[in-house]
């Protein structure tokens, strides 16, 4: 697994260095570069990868989708980090970027890494028929915003020393963190132009990613150590964030984890032994230390 993600970081760089280098030089390129690379697993790209493989996607074009998903993934911990967000100072085991380059730069960074995305899609080299990209583009548009990560960390943010339902404590993560993860697993479907009904399958399915994904990073945060997660450790309690562990408790989090895990591998069956690369991805998510 650790090998397949190295791939996947080598790959989605290349690709990202080399669409940036064609670009006309700003002043913006370092903070975007400094949060960009060598950046972090590529959980997404290989989420992406190994649905695209129930579908027989070609690699190059999910290695250039995964890295826009990339870039929105990077513009959200630049904002995430930010002192009116949830103030950290340290992400992937450096400065968080406006610890870096000032707190303004750091939001434009983020807002260009953002339409930057949208760019990529539009690339030529990215070799899927015009009406598809608009349709990705649409759909990643729609995970982003207040519908989608935008608006979960809102209800993060004001969920902050409240006590939440665990429907609304899911709802909120599975916007914030399952969003992307949901695109991830409609793109596939969306470019092998399946019915409504299967997108929304695949749908659903990452939206369940997102939730096991969310779970295990808030293990990380109670269990974990900064040293190994690369930022701080230990914050969702003392700032008060609503998590299905401070709802549940640590045991019953994992239990609760397990379930969503395998209904995700039950759900995905039918698609036969290709469906074995997502849950050997779903196993690195559930063991993972950062
Ligand atoms: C992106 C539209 C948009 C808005 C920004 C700040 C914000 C609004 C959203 C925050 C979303 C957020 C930080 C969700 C948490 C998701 C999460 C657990 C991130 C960590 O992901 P990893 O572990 O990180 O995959 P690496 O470093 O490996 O890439």
């Amino acid at each position: 697994m650790q090998n397949k993600l190295i791939k996947i970081a080598n790959d989605t760089n290349s690709f990202l260095k080399n669409f940036i280098k064609k670009q006309k030089k700003t002043e913006l390129i370092s903070a975007m570069n400094y949060s960009l690379f060598p950046g972090g697993k590529k959980i997404r790209s290989k989420i992406l990868l190994d649905i695209g493989s129930l579908f027989k996607v070609d690699y190059s074009s999910l290695i250039i989708i995964g890295a826009a998903v990339e870039c929105i993934h990077a513009y959200s911990l630049i904002h995430d980090d930010l002192p009116c967000m949830d103030n950290d100072r340290v992400r992937r085991g450096k400065p968080s970027t406006h610890i870096m380059f000032g707190e303004s730069t750091a939001v434009l960074a983020g807002n260009s890494l953002l339409t930057m995305a949208f760019e990529i899609l539009t690339n030529k080299n990215l070799k899927i028929n015009e009406k598809i990209k608009v349709n990705l583009i649409k759909k990643l548009s729609e995970c982003s915003g207040h519908l989608g990560i935008a608006g979960g960390q809102y209800l993060d943010l004001s969920f902050e020393k409240k006590k939440i339902s665990k429907n609304k404590i899911i709802d909120m993560e599975i916007k914030k963190t399952g969003k992307l993860f949901s695109f991830c697993c409609m793109a596939p479907a969306i470019i092998k132009k399946k019915s409504i009904r299967e997108i929304n399958f695949f749908e659903i399915i990452g939206a369940n990613i997102g939730l096991l994904f969310q779970i295990a990073d808030d293990l990380i945060d109670f269990k974990g150590t900064s040293k190994i997660a690369g930022k701080k450790t230990r914050k969702d309690e003392k700032k008060g964030k609503a998590t299905l562990i401070s709802l549940l408790g640590y045991k019953n989090a994992i239990k609760y984890s397990d379930k969503i895990r395998s209904k995700i591998i039950h759900d995905l069956k039918k698609y036969g032994s290709d469906s074995n690369n997502i849950n050997e991805t779903l196993n690195y998510i559930l063991t993972r230390k950062k």
